[in-house]
């Protein structure tokens, strides 16, 4: 009935914090994941900020800003299974990127993926590339594994502008797929 090739799993559900500096499109990626994602895993439309994946259903908190990421992590850190990183390959990481991993550190927050987004701004591949590195080397001096953390390349709003074409699904599609395999 729902039309996607993917079918959804019935794990325990996921939580995880979206951080990122803002203005840098973490607000455009929960609204993507849960426009595309339902209809990729053949699940019922979802409430923003929830979808199911090859594994299971997400519960993704968007933060407004550090304050709210860290008094979210006061209460429930430990409900957290990470947090996903959103970069927009236009500008690379700011102050407040470095801000939130911090605070994510400094709660215990073990896994951390990443979204490098707005790629439909950026026209120069090897742009991508080098925020790409820059993003890896700021998660190792914030004592996460750069090399380990799966950065995912993609634009959210081609995603939803695109949502029915194969190329607009491809990258959220990655994206969740990163997520089962790095939070479990
Ligand atoms: N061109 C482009 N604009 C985007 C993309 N994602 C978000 N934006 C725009 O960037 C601005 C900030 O996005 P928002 O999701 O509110 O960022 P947040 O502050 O991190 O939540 C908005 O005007 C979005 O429409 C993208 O992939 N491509
Ligand atoms: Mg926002």
């Amino acid at each position: 009935m729902w039309g996607g090739r993917r079918k959804g799993g019935t794990g325990p559900q996921r939580r995880a914090a979206v951080i990122g500096s803002q203005g840098h499109g973490k607000s455009t990626l929960v609204r993507a994941l849960s426009e595309v994602l339902p209809r990729e895993y053949r699940q019922p439309p979802q409430p923003l900020g929830q979808f199911v994946t090859a594994r299971g259903p997400y519960q993704l908190y968007d933060c407004l800003d550090p304050d709210d990421f860290r008094s979210r992590l006061a209460v429930g850190a430990g409900q957290l299974s990470g947090s996903l990183l959103v970069v927009s390959a236009q500008d690379g990481p700011l102050p407040e990127t470095r801000e939130y991993l911090a605070a994510a550190r400094a709660a215990g927050v073990a896994r951390i993926a990443v979204f490098l987004g707005m790629r439909d701004l950026v026209d120069d591949v090897d742009i991508e590339t080098i925020v790409e590195l820059e993003v890896r080397e700021l998660l190792d001096e914030m004592g996460y594994r750069g090399d380990h953390c799966p950065v995912v390349h993609g634009s959210a709003l081609e995603a939803m502008r695109q949502g029915r074409s194969r190329k607009g699904r491809r990258d959220v599609v990655r994206l969740a797929e990163a997520l089962d395999g790095h939070f479990g």
